[in-house]
């Protein structure tokens, strides 16, 4: 059983979908600090039928452990987390959550393989043991920090994050590591850029990008709370998946680390600007940073993901007007289906 946390947020609602196809509908467990109600799940048509959810907080260690056990869960994909705008709001909470929830994680996958070990040699009562246990849980950009080499970032460089997310996420990473080495937990994670999707719930710094699709849409002018030259690495939200699911399918032999950085493009928000009037012409444009230039000014303008492109053969599909027309695209049937709902 593949037990996925934060089922309902940003990367997992669109990532379930795939991953029930992937490992079997029957075989995937949606879990969430709180169940959607089922008018959320109708209104933001989650195209689930006889989805299987739990409400589970990660930071529940004894509520994840039963869980694991009564699910028999043997994968994780644990994808709770704050991301970097809020977790500067709330920085205490965004610890407990990110840093808290992945120890709590990787503790949970070392009791299953523990487990197994126990009862194949025999000793155990253990009737059905679960397989290897092992860990997808995405890291960030936001690991690098003002002091890393800004344009084309290695994997293999300082990290001195000064967000409370990018603090957490590199716990995170550290800490996969550590349960790698030390307890065989087959950890998997990727450095993902801005991703782009039009089910953003906002709370991060790259959201500024659906802050400025819709209103464009909307309103026929947009404002941007970054500055106009403000570079960041994006991908879209399926290549963000596409890459997910590769690394985690990928040959362990492949590997040659356990967190990859990977990205599509960099894009400022005037290009951002430039490629929405190329689709909406007569758009009017605003900047007006925010607190959230600051943390956007400790990241990089650009990765280097050649390690991910040579180990495992990842390729980005999306390039910034490719997902300026397909989020229009997608707000604007959005816009025509919630109208056709009050006809
Ligand atoms: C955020 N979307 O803005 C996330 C991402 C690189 C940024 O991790 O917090």
């Amino acid at each position: 059983m593949v037990l996925v946390t934060g089922a309902f947020g940003q990367i997992g609602r669109d990532f379930m979908p795939i991953l029930r196809q992937l490992f079997g509908e029957e075989n995937v467990i949606a879990s969430d600090v709180a169940k959607p109600t089922a008018s959320k799940l109708n209104e933001e048509r989650y195209d689930y039928d006889n989805l299987q959810t739990i409400e589970l907080d990660v930071c529940d260690r004894g509520a994840l452990k039963d869980a694991v056990k009564s699910f028999k869960v043997n994968r994780i994909v644990h994808l709770a987390t704050m991301l970097s705008a809020v977790g500067e709001k709330l920085p205490m909470k965004a610890h407990d959550v990110n840093v808290q929830g992945s120890l709590n994680i990787l503790e949970c996958a070392r009791e299953i393989k523990q487990n197994k070990a126990f009862s194949a040699s025999g000793a155990g009562t253990a009737k059905e043991a679960p397989t290897v246990a092992s860990v997808f849980a995405p890291s960030s950009i936001a690991v690098f920090g003002p002091s890393t080499p800004q344009d084309m970032t290695p994997d293999d460089v300082v990290c001195s994050p000064t967000t409370m997310y990018g603090i957490s996420k590199l716990h995170l990473e550290c800490l996969g590591n550590y349960y790698h080495e030390r307890y065989g937990i087959d950890f998997r994670s990727l450095r993902f850029p801005g991703i782009i999707s039009a089910s953003a719930p906002g709370g991060g710094t790259t959201d500024y990008v659906m802050d400025m699709y819709s209103e464009a849409l909307k309103y026929n002018q947009c404002t941007s709370f970054l500055s106009e030259d403000i570079e960041l690495p994006f991908m879209h939200m399926e290549d963000c998946l596409r890459s997910a699911i590769e690394l985690l399918v990928a040959p362990s032999e492949s590997l040659t680390r356990r967190v990859y950085n990977v990205t599509a493009f960099s894009a400022t928000p005037r290009e951002v600007y430039e490629s929405i009037r190329k689709f909406i012409p007569e758009i009017q444009v605003q900047y007006e940073p925010d607190y959230r230039e600051e943390i956007a000014l400790t990241w990089p303008n650009s990765v280097d993901d050649s390690y991910a492109r040579r180990d495992w053969n990842w390729q980005h599909t999306y390039d910034l007007d490719d997902i300026t027309k397909d989020i229009l695209d997608a707000l604007a049937a959005e816009r025509m289906a919630n109208m056709a709902k009050f006809r």
